[in-house]
C-alpha cells in the first residue's frame, strides 16, 4: 500500500530505529538527521516517516507532508544557526539528478557559501 514501510529501504530503517542516525528533530510525520557524507557544515536530511520513492510521488499522494518537511527544514536551519547566511534545500529527484536513496528526502545545506548552478 502507498506509504507503507519497505523492508529493503535504508531510510525506513532509520525511521524504525533499526539503523542508527544522528537525529536532530522528529515530528509525527517527519524525521531529520545528519547526512553520513556531509557536503556542508550543516547537511541534514528531512524525510517523511511514510515511504514514497521521491518527492514527486509524496507530493502527489500526501502534499501536506511536503509542507511539514519544509517547515522542519526551517527549524533545522534555525537550530544550526545557518539562517542568516542563507541555506539551500534540495530534493534530488531521479538517478539522473543524483538521487541514490529512493525514499523521499530533503537536503538542508548551510554553513558555507553555496554556488549556483549547483552542478
Ligand atoms: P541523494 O543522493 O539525494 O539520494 O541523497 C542521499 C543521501 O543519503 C546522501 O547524501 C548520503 C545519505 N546517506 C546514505 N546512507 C546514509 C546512512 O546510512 N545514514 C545517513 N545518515 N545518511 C546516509
Amino acid at each position: 500500500m502507498a506509504g507503507e514501510p519497505q523492508a529493503d529501504c535504508l531510510f525506513c530503517k532509520i525511521v524504525a530505529g533499526e539503523v542508527p542516525a544522528t537525529i536532530v528533530r522528529e515530528t509525527d510525520t517527519t524525521v531529520a538527521f545528519r547526512d553520513i557524507n556531509p557536503q556542508a557544515p550543516t547537511h541534514v536530511l528531512v524525510i517523511p516517516k511514510v515511504h514514497y520513492p521521491d518527492a514527486a510521488s509524496l507530493a502527489a499522494a500526501e502534499p501536506h507532508i511536503i509542507a511539514d518537511i519544509l517547515r522542519e527544514s526551517r527549524e533545522v536551519a534555525a537550530e544550526d544557526k545557518v539562517e542568516d547566511r542563507g541555506y539551500r534545500v534540495v530534493f534530488n529527484t531521479g538517478a539522473g539528478a543524483g538521487q541514490t536513496v529512493f525514499h523521499a528526502h530533503l537536503h538542508v545545506l548551510g554553513g558555507r557559501g553555496l554556488q549556483w548552478p549547483p552542478g
